[in-house]
């Protein structure tokens, strides 16, 4: 099985030549392949923007939601079959801005799904607005003066909230993502892994040169199951931006609760249309 022949999609992809999305992509694939999975038992879930494309550039299921809304169409799609391998992939204007909210309940369900956060640190789809994560200062069309308000750390945010897996990579970085999405999956429970991801189109401040300049990977040494110590790591930004697993944190899943013990997807269920009638003419 490989990328090429199972979930490689060949048609037009309308990204700008040079976008850390290819890269990501990529890993997806490399990852999904790695899993042996095969393309219906994956469903990839985004919400709107440049990155949010990426399940039409892949042959899994695909689901478009509004912007800032993917994690509820995927945890709704999850709790309907729990076998569905369920990933979402989306900027960081549509999860960590429009879709903070889910972002921060998500984290806190702990439902078995892997998010994939495409941070190139604007709104590149509406050309180059600041995003919840641009830098102090950052100037843009919109912000002419610079971005005056701290940027949100989804790192931090996540730890606090008792994530099972936090990681960061950077998307030039396509093997190290592609074995972080890998971890992420097997995982249960909730994982981010929030990937550094130049828009060559837009962010003239956070470039290749500016990442590949500052990431390193943590080593053996690190350990990521020590809260505060991840706490610590997820605030290092600036000089020097560490890539890898941040923070582990096992605990049982939403559906460990609900409905796994049941084992049977909600799909599988035969429904009893009688007492559905009887149900909705109680309600009238
Ligand atoms: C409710 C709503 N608000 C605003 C928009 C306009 N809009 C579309 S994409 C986008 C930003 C996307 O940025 P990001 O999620 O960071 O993804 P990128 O395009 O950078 O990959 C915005 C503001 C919209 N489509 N819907
Ligand atoms: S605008 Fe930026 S994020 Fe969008 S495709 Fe172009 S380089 Fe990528």
């Amino acid at each position: 099985m490989t990328k090429e022949n199972y979930f490689h999609y060949s048609g037009e992809q309308a990204w700008c030549p040079g976008c850390g999305d290819y890269s990501i992509l990529s890993s997806v694939e490399s990852a999904l392949v790695n899993l042996k999975k095969k393309p219906h038992e994956v469903l990839i879930v985004s919400g709107i923007g440049q990155a949010a494309k990426l399940p039409h550039y892949i042959n899994t299921n695909g689901f478009d939601g509004l912007h800032g809304r993917a994690l509820p169409a995927a945890f709704g799609a999850k709790v309907a079959n729990h076998k569905l391998m369920v990933l979402v992939t989306s900027g960081d204007g549509d999860i960590y801005g429009e879709g903070g909210n889910h972002f921060i309940h998500a984290i806190r369900r702990n439902i078995d799904i892997t998010l994939i956060v495409h941070n190139n640190q604007v709104y590149g789809l509406t050309k180059g607005q600041a995003s919840p994560t641009s830098d102090l200062g950052m100037v843009t069309k919109t912000q002419p003066d610079g971005v005056i308000t701290t940027p949100f750390n989804p790192l931090t945010m996540a730890i606090t909230l008792d994530a099972v897996f936090v990681a960061r990579s950077f998307s030039k970085e396509v093997e190290f993502t592609t074995k972080l999405i890998e971890e992420g999956v097997k995982t249960p429970g909730f994982s981010l892994i929030d990937v550094l991801q130049p828009c060559v189109s837009f962010n003239h401040i956070n470039t290749y040169k500016w990442y590949s300049d500052k990431v390193y990977k943590l080593d053996n040494s690190y350990n990521p199951t020590d809260k505060l110590k991840a706490y610590k790591k997820s605030t290092e930004w600036g000089n020097k931006i560490p890539i890898g697993v941040i923070y582990k944190n096992p605990r049982k899943t939403y559906l460990d609760n609900f409905i796994k013990p049941r084992d049977i997807p909600l799909i599988k269920r035969k429904t009893n249309i009688k007492r559905v009638e009887s149900l909705i003419n109680d309600l009238y």
